[in-house]
């Protein structure tokens, strides 16, 4: 684990099949993106979606693009409206485009043209349970993953729920594609430890760039 990130800054690192790591990648847009971000919730709250299983999530999950991922008692998926203000999502700022479809590109994926980007806001103590993301019509496609703010601990698991899971740590500007084999691999956030980012506060964000259809 130590080695992996000793390496130096714009190194892409594989860390399974198809999963390529790329620390710090995203520092040099990190502050247009959050800026950004801050606008994007007064439009488009970010809200806690209900789980698959009909619990509410303690993460709260906003949109762009031309879908957005929704949950409800009544269901979940990629929905073309937010639930609240029932206004179609804004489009993927450019800025963002270029980044996942950059970042796509160092790992293989040139073709990369993602239609929704989740936005994920993670309070202190709040977390994602062990998942896989099989909503997508197209498994070939991968998903771009970019962190801001506070640090987390990802878990990356297997292809089965039980198989044994590693903890990868990612924080401020981290970005990692998905592809290949891992796109369908678990994976979790566990609880955010107490923490103060100097830009963002005690709050993390992560981006998800997906081809959903
Ligand atoms: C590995 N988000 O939104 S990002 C999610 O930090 C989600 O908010 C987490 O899992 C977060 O679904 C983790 C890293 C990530 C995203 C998608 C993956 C890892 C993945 C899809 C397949 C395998
Ligand atoms: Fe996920």
């Amino acid at each position: 684990m130590t080695e992996l990130f000793t390496e130096q800054l714009d190194q892409t690192i594989q860390i399974g099949d198809g999963a390529y790591f790329l620390r710090g990648f995203a520092l040099p847009v990190a502050n247009v993106i959050c800026t950004m971000l801050m606008q994007h919730f007064k439009d488009y709250p970010p809200q806690q979606m209900m789980t698959p299983m009909g619990y509410p999530m303690s993460v709260k999950t906003t949109s762009f693009g031309k879908f957005g991922w929704v949950g409800t008692p009544r269901g979940y998926g990629y929905s073309e409206v937010d639930l609240i203000t029932k206004k179609a999502w804004s489009p993927i700022p450019e800025a963002f485009l270029q980044l996942a479809q950059g970042v796509a590109k160092e790992a293989g994926y040139s073709d990369f043209v993602p239609d929704t980007c989740l936005v994920n806001v993670y309070a202190i103590g709040t977390k994602m349970g062990l998942h896989r993301d099989q909503d997508e019509l197209d498994f070939s496609q991968p998903i771009v993953s970019v962190s801001f703010g506070i640090p987390a601990t990802f878990l990356f698991g297997g292809a089965k729920r039980g198989d044994k899971t590693i903890k990868i740590p990612l924080t401020h500007g981290d970005v990692v594609v998905w592809g290949g084999k891992s796109r369908l691999h678990y994976h979790a956030i566990k609880p955010l430890k107490p923490n103060d980012h100097e830009v963002l506060g005690p709050c993390r964000i992560n981006l998800t760039f997906r081809k959903a259809r």
